[in-house]
């Protein structure tokens, strides 16, 4: 048994459970910003485990004075970020934040984060959001 990734599905679990039904967040962490950094980012598998689509609409976090989606796209070999349209998740559908690709820029740092800290994460669906504890860590999770 892997009790690493059993510790970090605990963790992800939400905090509040009204709003967003369904929704699940595996896999999730925050990358250790370097001192001094202007910021970091959020990385996670988001599922839709109920039957009604879901539409992230807005992050927050209350330890950043910035969070948004961000898309990273590679145009003349340059990446490039830029943000997405509000993300869509169908039933039973998955999407990957993953480092080169989907993540959550978390930028001004209310405070130093460093590894075995969390990080609170609210993310709209609608007017409702539910809320989540991001570990910060250095390295990504293990692979599932
Ligand atoms: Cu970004």
């Amino acid at each position: 048994m892997n009790f690493g990734r059993v510790f970090l599905l605990i963790l992800a679990l939400p905090l509040s459970t009204q709003a967003c039904p369904g929704l699940e967040v595996h896999a999730a962490w925050v990358r250790e910003p370097p001192p001094g950094s202007p910021g970091t980012a959020a990385f996670m598998q988001l599922h839709n485990a109920g039957t009604s689509p879901l539409t992230l609409t807005q992050w927050h976090s209350p330890q950043f004075g910035m969070t948004m989606l961000h898309a990273t796209e590679v145009i003349d070999g340059e990446a490039r970020m830029r943000a997405p349209a509000p993300l869509s998740l169908p039933p039973g559908e998955d999407a990957l934040l993953a480092p080169g690709g989907l993540h959550l820029m978390l930028m001004k740092p209310m405070q130093s984060l460093h590894e075995g800290d969390f990080v609170s994460i609210e993310i709209n669906c609608g007017p409702q959001a539910r809320t989540f504890a991001l570990p910060v860590r250095r390295e990504p999770p293990a692979a599932p």
